[in-house]
């Protein structure tokens, strides 16, 4: 049938081929809702739910007791066309209640609005009374084989896959708080071995507040909103925080770091990662090693700076969860390398003269080189964050064989706290039940009943021993790689509650820190203690945290009471000479871009040189957003599409910013004071952040108007030419170490 129209098929595969050239011209920027764009009109048509993005995926289909079960994906979601109770019954209509006339009352026979509504009325559980505020990936751990020689653990086997999930967190707020808030961050892995759960349970500092879980309490009640008005949320930027910490004083440490450009990272993506106390390794032969664990970023270490981390608290307080997800739905998969520092096996668990039981202190890098062992990479979202995220349940004693526990006190108390926080937070004791918690590999506890137990056991003896199950399960002898606790000989003791003489040295470690650090990173350090302190009330508080400082570094302490407005205090004890460690500092070195987002103001004369910068933007796998004065299509043939307009930018959403142009005040823009703005506002303002907050400018055409009105024209990292591509390669390179701290020369030495 020869016809000059196309047929069906052809149309769609033509409409088909059109959609890929728009996708390759515009790759989708990360962030889209669902997997399917919607139809104007509500659909009609019955069909069973939507496949999920490409991106996201839940647990894998496992057992309640580690069956590899081989259901598809989707099989724990909802299932067929229709809307059912969750008996299954189909509903005809979900919008009225079944009433006694058009006008009558609700009748208590309703049983389908009993039933939706009292589930709404159940659906929060509590929030994690520490680090409630997390966002989670699933990804895959492969060892490189370097750790065998002192741990046998069978993941860290040269080549062997292991499925993980990685939950990030703030410690101090609550569920719905900020992400770019001063904080610890956790970074809690959950590696699914063949060995059974190992939960790495880290954060992204590698001390701890405090050197005995019995004060865990305390330090989180202290950090915590004030009880009485439940203020200040997700900070420590309060008298009850700065009250404990400067009583007491082996909380330093932690502080200095909190203080430090670590507590803002500027993703998930640039943090370390630790596991903070000393660990028991075993290797093949039964030997034994304390070992730390460390994360290291393939990004590098990278932090925001104070003011725009403020900023984004308001613009976009998801913005380190959406980094993460928008990251990993756009390929730009986010990876760590797992280290280990080894120290032998002494009788007095110490290295060099650190107490390695102690957690507020570590262990310089320069002193005990991090020896890699595996890559971590993140490379898919979930599908539902409470499912997933919300319920994952992590336990420092979910440990597999050749990895133990030391006998540092913090450890100690954890081991006891992680199970039992979930009896309230999951209801009950069958959390290893919920599908993100389930072991890949064969459970067989024993364990029987209990709040939502998800297991059907059969047989009738779950005790041991028994006759009546053919005597199972067995006990695993020792040529099948069992977990034995290592026999750690005790030494000759009483019972006290005492901490070892150690312990007492709550100044040198913080001096290290301080000492590490770059002239640019000490001033930040200093201007955090002064705002912190500067939000608290009680003048005491103030001076009692002086004295904390002046035992850690004369030149610290005198800058913080100079923004206080107060006196120095002297030193009080003998400080110790330190060595700095260079490793600590976060400044000097060069990193890979991925990801990294770059806002390009958008001038229409040059709608080719926007796209020509872009297309090298995207093919260095960062992401372009393009800012104009009206969203949509640029033009009608470019098929560029703004992304963001005056109206709706904000400088913290980007890493570096370029200007095609200075585009006049648009016409939503505010009138200028005297009438005479050639530069919209918003752009100037863009520019005038950018700059403060040490971020890389680049410019051509005519920008250097926008430049001059924001009063930004030069300075170091800002690039003007007449070439867009050669201007875009210095700002990467620009990118590549972060910041242009030479911006602002630090009065710090
Ligand atoms: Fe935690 N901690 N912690 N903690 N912690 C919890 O467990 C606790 C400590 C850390 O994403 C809780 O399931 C005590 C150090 C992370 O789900 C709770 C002590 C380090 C997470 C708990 C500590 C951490 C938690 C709250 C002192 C770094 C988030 C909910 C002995 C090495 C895990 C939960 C996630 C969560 C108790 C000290 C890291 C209450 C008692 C040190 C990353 O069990």
């Amino acid at each position: 049938m020869a016809s000059g129209k196309p047929g069906k098929l052809v149309k769609a595969a033509l409409e088909k081929a059109v959609e890929k050239v728009a996708e390759l011209v515009n790759p989708p920027i990360p962030g889209a809702p669902g997997s399917e764009p919607p139809s104007l009109e509500e659909p009609v048509e019955p069909r069973g739910p939507l496949a999920p993005k490409a991106d996201q995926t839940g647990p894998e289909t496992v057992s309640p007791t580690g069956a590899d079960t081989g259901a598809p994906q989707l099989s724990n979601g909802q299932q067929g066309e229709y809307l059912t109770t969750s008996a299954g019954l189909r509903l005809y209509d979900t919008d009225h209640s079944l009433k006694a006339g058009e006008r009558g009352p609700t009748l208590l026979q309703d049983h389908h609005l009993r039933e939706k509504v009292m589930h709404f009325d159940h659906e929060r559980i509590p929030e994690r009374v520490v680090h409630a505020r997390g966002y989670g990936a699933h990804g895959v751990f492969v060892g490189y084989g370097t750790g065998a020689n002192v741990c046998r653990a069978g993941f860290l086997a040269n080549g062997v896959e292991t499925p993980v999930f990685v939950r990030f967190s703030t410690v101090v707020g609550s569920r719905g708080s900020a992400d770019a808030v001063r904080d610890t961050r956790g970074f809690a892995t959950k590696f699914y071995t063949q060995e059974g759960n190992f939960d790495l349970v880290g954060n992204n500092i590698p001390v701890f507040f405090i050197q005995d879980g019995i004060k865990f309490p305390d330090i989180i009640h202290a950090a915590k909103p004030h009880p009485d008005r439940e203020i200040p949320q997700a900070q420590s930027a309060h008298d009850t925080f700065w009250d404990f910490v400067s009583t007491h004083t082996e909380a330093t440490h932690h502080v200095m770091w909190n203080m430090s450009d670590r507590a803002i990272p500027r993703s998930y993506r640039t943090m370390e990662g630790f596991g903070v106390h000393t660990f028991r390794l075993v290797n093949a032969e039964g030997e034994t090693a304390l070992a730390k664990f460390h994360w290291k970023p393939k990004l590098g270490v990278h932090s925001l700076v104070w003011e725009e981390a403020q900023m984004i608290n308001g613009f976009d307080p998801d913005y380190h969860r959406r980094d993460l997800a928008d990251a990993i739905e756009s390929g730009a998969y986010p990876q760590w390398e797992l280290g280990l520092q080894v120290f032998p096996d002494t009788p007095r668990q110490t290295f060099e003269g650190i107490d390695l039981l102690d957690p507020t202190k570590f262990v310089p890098e320069e002193l005990a080189p991090v020896q890699p062992v595996g890559m971590l990479t993140l490379n898919r979202n979930t599908l539902n964050y409470f499912a997933e995220t919300e319920q994952v349940a992590f336990h420092l004693g979910n440990l597999v064989p050749g990895i133990d526990v030391t006998d540092d006190p913090l450890f100690q108390a954890r081991l006891f706290s992680y199970l039992d926080t979930q009896l309230t937070r999951l209801a009950g004791p069958n959390f290893n039940q919920i599908p993100i918690n389930r072991p890949h590999t064969a459970v067989n506890d024993m364990f029987r009943d209990g709040f939502h137990q998800h297991a059907v056991h059969a047989g009738v003896a779950p005790y041991r021993p028994n006759t009546l199950d053919g005597g199972n399960p067995f006990e695993t002898g020792p040529d099948a790689r069992p977990f034995v606790e290592v026999a750690q000989p005790l030494a000759k003791v009483a019972k006290v509650r005492q901490s070892p003489v150690s312990f007492a040295d709550h100044y040198t470690q913080p001096r290290l820190f301080w000492q590490s650090l770059s002239p640019v990173e000490k001033e930040h350090v200093v201007r955090a203690f002064t705002f912190e302190l500067g939000k608290c009330y009680e003048q005491a508080i103030k001076e009692r945290e002086l004295q904390v400082l002046a035992n850690v570094d004369t030149v610290l302490c005198q800058e913080v009471a100079r923004g206080l407005g107060l006196p120095a205090p002297t030193v009080t004890g003998r400080p110790k000479k330190v060595t700095p460690s260079p490793a600590l500092s976060q400044v000097g070195h060069s990193w890979p871009v991925d990801g990294r987002i770059i806002g390009i103001v958008v001038d229409p004369a040059d709608l080719d040189g926007v796209r020509a910068v872009r297309e090298v933007i995207l093919a260095a796998g960062m992401v372009p957003l393009l800012i104009a004065a009206t969203g949509g299509p640029l033009d009608a043939d470019s098929g560029l599409v703004a992304q963001r307009t005056f109206l709706t930018a904000r400088s913290v959403e980007f890493d570096a910013l370029l200007l095609a142009g200075s585009p006049p005040p648009a016409p939503d823009a505010l009138p200028s004071p005297n009438g005479k703005a050639v530069v919209d506002p918003r752009v100037v303002l863009m520019v005038q952040e950018c700059f403060r907050h040490s971020k890389a400018i680049g410019g051509w055409g005519n920008a250097a108007v926008a430049l001059e009105a924001a009063g930004c024209a030069d300075g170091p990292g800002v690039v003007l030419g007449d070439d867009a591509a050669s201007v875009l390669g210095d700002v990467t390179k620009l990118l590549g170490t972060h910041r242009v701290w030479e911006r602002f020369p630090a009065s710090i030495s």
